[in-house]
């Protein structure tokens, strides 16, 4: 039987050998989820990039230029981190440049898995049955808040993980934990999520309406995947 496990923050990964693994990278408030309605609305391609100034440059290259550090927008690039800011039919066949305070920083220490899919709930199912038909052995990857775990992160994982369940072992008891945690909050995430670390830190920054989206599931069918540093649809 395959194996899923979940790296609850990025600074676990070293605990993990990659090089068999499809790994899911997951950050549901906001880079995941922003990526994934990018390509819904026909984006041609992300390059993830860890570093600001290293996407800036991106621009001269003919890139849009993306990208938030603590929530807000980066001042001079083209778009920030809000999902509704990729839906306009101008997005269609961009390509953009992207950094983010955790979500490209987590994708950059994946480099070195079999395969890296970008999951958010928007595009759950969709990732589900990819994994389902696949042969690879699963590690979600969480992409939390500056090394840390968060609450919405994992409950994508726990999520993952239930639908998989029949399907796959658990590898150690961070794939149990998340689906508990799942259980326990699918019926309003959104009220379990009220008093998260990152829900507090957007509603600080008068960002509410790009949670309750981002907590959407099955809204797009795209998974966005990584080839030689940059996502296109798989
Ligand atoms: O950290 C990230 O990658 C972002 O998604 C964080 S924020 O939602 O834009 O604050």
């Amino acid at each position: 039987m395959k194996t899923i496990d979940v790296c609850l923050s990025p600074e676990l990964i070293h605990l993990y050998d990659v090089s068999d693994k499809a790994v899911v990278v997951v950050d549901i408030l906001r880079a995941t989820s922003c990526m994934v309605t990018a390509f819904a609305h026909g984006v041609e391609c992300i390059v993830p990039i860890a570093s600001e100034r290293e996407c800036e440059q991106m621009k001269l290259k003919g890139y849009v230029i993306s990208g938030e550090r603590n929530g807000q927008k980066i001042p001079g690039f083209d778009k920030g981190n809000s999902p509704f800011e990729y839906m306009d039919e101008n997005i269609s066949g961009l390509k953009i440049a992207f950094t983010t305070t955790n979500g490209t920083q987590a994708i950059e220490k994946s480099k070195g898995a079999k395969k890296i899919l970008i999951g958010s709930f928007l595009n759950l199912s969709a990732v589900s049955k990819y994994l389902l038909m696949s042969d690879d052995n699963i590690l979600i990857v969480c992409a939390g808040w500056k090394g840390k775990v968060n609450l919405e992160d994992s409950l994508f994982a726990g999520a993952l993980v239930d639908t998989l369940r029949k399907h796959i072992e658990p590898d150690c008891d961070a794939p149990i934990i998340a689906q508990e945690l799942y259980l326990r909050a699918k019926d309003d995430m959104l009220n379990f999520l009220s008093t998260s670390s990152h829900v507090k830190r957007l509603n600080r920054l008068n960002i509410h309406k790009d949670i309750e989206f981002c907590l959407t599931q099955d809204k797009y069918g795209v998974i966005p995947v990584l080839n030689r540093g940059e996502l296109t649809l798989l």
